[in-house]
């Protein structure tokens, strides 16, 4: 199975799959393809002619498989002991409905704070849309962690697709300094601390491309990146 990702330092989407593959221990290669660089759509399109020429896109032999969602249910699909959805029919059925909210809303939070893994901003009020979306996305968190969380630190106790979906949201708020309970911020440091997700965040910060439009005009408190 092939992964084909985009920038490690700021392409949300890409974290997502790649994150449940590593979490889940499902084998894959990567291919990176620089967003916003001579030759992008070019690359999608070769590994997959039907898709809609963004990323992630899995290719496994002759299927290919784009947009986030599709991608967790193929993954469920041809590894049905991975784990990729909570085993109990309602948190799974929970953990579907959550990660479809995710894919589908929460615009006011991701166009005012992209993911940029290299910096962190100041903590400040990011306007009416953001504080809506942070209030419904931790309130989401919260009513998984109570109802199924008891057997791990995950939204559904083990880590999960709805994790996976909810990874970028988690780093948006650490980057940009977003106050939530004390619920929130333990599910958001033990997915800041998997692993797996350290292993991304060392890749980012070493990347040389400047994505222009996932930079926000402010001045950043920290910059990691070495460039
Ligand atoms: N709905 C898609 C969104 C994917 C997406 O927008 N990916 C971005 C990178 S994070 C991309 O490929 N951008 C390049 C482009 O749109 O040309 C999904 O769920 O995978």
């Amino acid at each position: 199975m092939k992964l084909l990702i985009g920038n490690k330092c700021y392409s949300s989407w890409s974290l997502r799959p790649w994150l449940l593959m590593r979490v889940a221990g499902i084998a894959f290669t990567e291919q990176l393809v620089p967003l916003d660089e001579p030759g992008f759509k070019e690359a999608v399109f070769a590994a997959a002619p039907g898709s809609g020429g963004t990323l992630p896109l899995v290719v496994d032999g002759d299927i290919a498989v784009w947009e986030t969602l599709a991608i967790c249910e193929y993954l469920h699909d041809t590894y049905p002991q991975a784990g990729i959805w909570p085993r109990d029919k309602a948190a799974r059925a929970q953990a579907r409905a959550i990660s479809s909210e995710m894919h589908a809303g929460f615009m006011a939070l991701r166009s005012s704070c992209p993911m940029n893994l290299g910096k962190r901003f100041a903590g400040r009020d990011r306007g009416p849309g953001v504080a809506r979306d942070v209030e419904r996305v931790t309130g989401l968190w919260r009513q998984a962690r109570e109802r199924f969380g008891a057997g791990g630190p995950f939204l559904y106790g083990e880590f999960s697709a709805a994790d996976a979906m909810y990874a970028p949201v988690v780093t948006r708020l650490d980057i940009y300094g977003i106050a939530v309970d004390p619920v929130s911020q333990d599910y958001m440091q033990a997915v800041l601390a998997l692993p797996a997700y350290r292993e991304w965040l060392a890749a980012a910060l070493v990347e040389p491309w400047i994505v222009a439009h996932d930079e926000v005009d402010e001045p950043a408190l920290v910059d990691l990146r070495s460039h």
